[in-house]
């Protein structure tokens, strides 16, 4: 097997991913990602001691222990071209030798955790609750430039969703895929809800906001909280979960997204403190991980 090119796999002269800045002995092998650099502080705060730490333009990263079990938290940005980045560097600081540039002959799965803010598109889920998305609805496109996107996009779910809200075919054709059974298991309590969230490649028009322009499909919000398929339904509206669970699906990585709900953009209201509520859902998050 070739080594993967320096054009391909860019590591930085002091060994480190390109990007993300950190490198292979400086990852746990439990990741926390958050949009906002500046939850990364919030959930190191966290850690009975930081053992590395990097930045490199919207990526800012810690590696701590908490209760004495590794994590690595960074931050991504927003949107899922930022995540692409995120998850392939994460995966080739595990899974390919930086040394010989090969891929690993064992690999190493990650646990990926998203912790994020979302908007809510069922009246029943209040502003300042949490959200644990099951699904990821990518209207983003990004699965699209990868082998094997159908394979891993529940086609059902796809195409039932694709009649019911009149998707206009000039729009990239959405996917959906699950996250990781295990992690949905360790998360879910009476605390949060579950349900399917919609990864939009926009905050305003792709998430149905209209400020002073108009909507190619006008209507799409109301559709979206009719929506059922079977006993599913769509809550809430973010900008990464998609990409996350499609990229770590093909990669061999498991993955959950749970965010807080900062609007009900059904009421049209909006948290007056969503801030405390992130960072009680970072130490469930921990909590539940670290057992
Ligand atoms: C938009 O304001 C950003 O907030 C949400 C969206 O997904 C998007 O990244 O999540 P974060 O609070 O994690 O950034």
């Amino acid at each position: 097997m070739k080594p993967i090119a320096d054009s391909e796999l860019i590591i930085n002269p002091d060994g480190s991913a390109f990007h993300l800045h950190i490198k292979p002995e400086q990852l746990a092998g439990k990741v926390i990602l958050v949009g906002d650099p500046g939850r990364v502080e919030t959930v190191a705060g966290f850690f009975d001691e930081v053992l590395h730490r990097g930045d490199n333009r919207e990526f800012v990263w810690s590696t701590g222990s908490y209760k004495g079990v590794l994590f690595t938290v960074i931050s991504t940005g927003i949107g899922t071209d930022n995540i692409d980045i995120v998850l392939n560097e994460l995966d080739a600081l595990v899974n390919v030798d930086f040394a010989t540039r090969l891929p690993k002959e064992d690999h190493r799965s990650l646990e990926i955790v998203r912790i994020g803010t979302s908007g809510s598109l069922q009246a029943d889920i209040p502003s300042d609750s949490w959200v644990l998305s099951e699904k990821a609805v990518g209207f983003d496109g990004l699965l699209n430039f990868y082998a094997g996107r159908d394979g891993i996009s529940d086609l059902g779910f796809e195409q039932a969703f694709i009649s019911h809200s009149g998707w206009k075919a000039n729009l990239t054709k959405p996917y959906v895929v699950k996250a990781d059974s295990t992690l949905i298991s360790r998360l879910k309590s009476d605390k949060v809800y579950p349900g399917a969230t919609i990864s939009a490649p926009g905050f305003y028009g792709p998430q149905g906001r209209v400020i002073r322009l108009g909507l190619a499909m006008p209507d799409i919000n109301e559709r979206i909280t009719a929506f059922r398929y079977g006993e599913q339904r769509i809550c809430n509206y973010e900008m990464e979960c998609s990409a996350i669970y499609g990229l770590s699906a093909l990669l061999g990585h498991k993955a959950v997204t749970v965010c807080v709900i900062i609007a009900n953009r059904l009421a049209g209201n909006y948290s007056k403190d969503y801030k405390k509520q992130v960072t009680l859902l970072i130490e469930y998050v921990l909590d539940s991980l670290a057992k």
